[in-house]
């Protein structure tokens, strides 16, 4: 029998479920990788973290897939506010904020451990840092390995090989330079449209790291992988700063804090990722190309000299060297 006692527990509890979730805010988040990617599964887990750490008062949700757009658009989404977060790799923000530029340079870093210490550390911090009077909040970076070339035709060995290829490249100026100095055509184009571009021959070239080629399929096209391992420019999580300025400062804590432990939950997955995609593309039939390293290292300085004229990234440059 339901007593008024019963009905009164009832009642309080249920109003406080609506005090709870009154405000609640799910936080719309953007990736151009499908549903499995350790970019996106990262981010989710960051939901997750936000979740518990604000007794269900925020959370997060993943669109994968570009279903908001290419990364282009879902940059310009968030800086508008119309988007909370967006999942992105640095290169589209080249032209946006100078500091990005640096972790994307040529043969910058010596390692994973090396990157994940500079991007863990004092400089990584400065970086995000520098997004900020642009409209972006950085909360941290992913790892996205090595890109190395893959080709349609022929494979490639050394930097003569490269001369005059068409290869598609991030939009970003600094990635059309850097392509260029390796006597390559480079094309900019969104993600999503490198397989056809591949496939039509409207490039000869893309080029990506193992995850990436393996998921996009381009490796079903672009059976030649070779191993320039040109750059290790990183992926970044950015929240939109008109957004993040009607947050309190407590709630900027959570969010910061969910954002770096995602980072810990994110490597591991990438680290798992990396090997089964070599082994996926391996079976499928791609050819992994050793390629001689220098001689592509060595045509880089053009790139340095173009993009690095400021002296505070050339000092970034000479810290991240110096980091051991
Ligand atoms: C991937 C990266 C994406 C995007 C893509 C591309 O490795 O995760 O954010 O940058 O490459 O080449 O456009």
């Amino acid at each position: 029998m339901p007593t008024r006692l019963n009905f009164l527990k009832t009642f309080v509890a249920t109003a406080s479920v609506f005090a709870l979730t009154a405000h609640a805010t799910e936080f719309r988040s953007s990736d151009i990788h499908p549903d499995d990617y350790p970019t996106v599964q990262a981010v989710r887990h960051m939901g997750e973290e936000l979740s518990k750490a604000t007794n269900g008062k925020h959370s997060i949700k993943v669109f994968a897939k570009s279903a908001l757009g290419q990364e282009k658009d879902t940059i310009e989404q968030t800086k508008l506010g119309a988007l909370a977060m967006t999942r992105v790799n640095v290169a589209p923000m080249n032209n946006i904020c100078a500091a990005t530029m640096v972790p994307t340079m040529p043969f910058l870093f010596r390692s994973t451990e090396h990157m994940r210490k500079v991007l863990d550390g004092p400089i990584g911090e400065e970086i995000l840092k520098d997004c900020e009077p642009q409209g972006f909040v950085g909360l941290a970076f992913y790892d996205s390995g090595a890109r190395s070339i893959y080709t349609v035709k022929k494979p490639i060995k050394t930097l003569a090989d490269a001369k005059g290829l068409k290869v598609r490249v991030q939009q970003s100026d600094l990635w059309v330079s850097l392509l260029e100095a390796m006597g390559a055509n480079a094309t900019p184009m969104p993600y999503g449209e490198v397989y056809t571009a591949l496939k039509t021959g409207l490039v000869d070239a893309a080029e990506n790291n193992y995850p990436s080629y393996e998921s996009s399929r381009h490796f079903e096209v672009a059976k030649y992988y070779n191993k320039t391992e040109h750059s290790m420019a990183p992926e970044i999580l950015l929240f939109s700063k008109k957004v993040w300025d009607t947050l309190s400062a407590d709630e900027q804590k959570q969010i910061r804090a969910a954002a770096k432990e995602s980072v810990v939950y994110m490597r591991k997955l990438w680290d798992e990722r990396e090997t089964k995609s070599l082994a996926i593309v391996k079976a499928g039939g791609a050819e992994i190309v050793d390629v001689d390293k220098a001689s592509f290292q060595a045509a880089m300085k053009p790139v340095y000299d173009k993009f690095l004229k400021d002296p505070k990234l050339q000092d970034m440059v000479k810290r991240i060297n110096a980091v051991k």
